[in-house]
């Protein structure tokens, strides 16, 4: 049984990650569309038609379930997929409902990072409206967070200095937690614990999907636990140095969990 992750980039990386410490003994395919790399700032008819094909090559190599491990490519193509295939598909969503229910208590504000994107689309404006009664949800689009990741920019100084300007309109004292809503945002959680007061949460949606995950394979009987726990990590322009560099950002991912940086260009 081999269980597909797809994204754009190492993005879905940080999903995979999680996977592999809940589910280790599956088989992964991991796809990267690095011809069409970065998702967040093209038009959603171009991604929707990147995404199918991407997900076509792997369905040709042979998947029996799909994490679509991207906020962007899941809120543009994931019923198109569901309409096309009948393997079980997981897909991302921002984590704003257990946000907004974890700040019930303390009356504080949410305030949802993403990319352009992914925070224009119907799905988003629906799901906010459906659970922020209170009308606490905050929208930060970061438009160029995924490339400064492709390009491994982990410095400490100049990552700093982006998201200080990026957070400067906010009082951050009415916010009690972030979510990132991109799957490459993860890879930044140790620079932003950093930078935050200590009272503001940070949250992703990458242990929500791989409990999905695991509960959809139960229910299309599909058996966990019998796979070799191989991993094979492709991209859609086959170039040996991404494959390189997408098994390095694993292995950051996997030894640190985030929270030291050692990954270098
Ligand atoms: N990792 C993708 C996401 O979760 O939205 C980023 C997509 C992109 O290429 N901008």
């Amino acid at each position: 049984m081999t269980i597909g992750f797809f994204d754009s980039g190492i993005g879905g990386l940080t999903v995979l990650e999680e996977s592999l410490r809940k589910l280790p003994n599956e088989d992964y395919l991991y796809m990267a569309d690095t011809l069409h790399v970065p998702y967040g700032t093209k038009t959603k008819e171009e991604v929707r038609s990147h995404i199918l094909e991407s997900v076509a090559r792997m369905v040709d190599i042979g998947i029996d379930a799909l994490v679509v491990a991207c906020n962007t490519a899941t809120s543009i193509a994931v019923n198109d997929l569901r309409e096309l295939y009948d393997f079980p598909i997981i897909g991302m969503e921002p984590a704003v409902k257990p946000a907004v229910e974890m700040n019930r208590a303390t009356g504080k504000r949410v305030l949802v990072c993403a990319t352009p994107l992914t925070l224009q689309q119907p799905k988003y404006y629906a799901l906010v409206s459906r659970v922020d009664e209170t009308g606490i949800v905050d929208s930060l689009p970061l438009p160029e967070l995924v490339l400064l990741c492709e390009n491994l920019q982990f410095d400490k100084g100049v990552m700093e200095d982006y998201f200080l300007s990026k957070l400067a309109p906010y009082d951050l004292s009415q916010y009690g937690i972030i979510v990132l809503g991109c799957t490459h945002y993860p890879f930044y959680k140790h620079i932003l614990r950093g930078l935050l007061p200590p009272h503001i949460e940070i949250v992703d949606g990458n242990a929500g999907t791989v409990k999905r995950l695991t509960a959809m394979l139960n229910r299309y009987g599909i058996g966990i636990g019998k796979g070799s726990g191989s991993i094979r990590l492709m991209c859609t322009d086959d170039s040996p140095a991404y494959i390189d560099k997408m098994a390095k950002a694993l292995a950051f991912l996997q030894g640190n969990h985030g929270e030291h940086s050692s990954l270098q260009p």
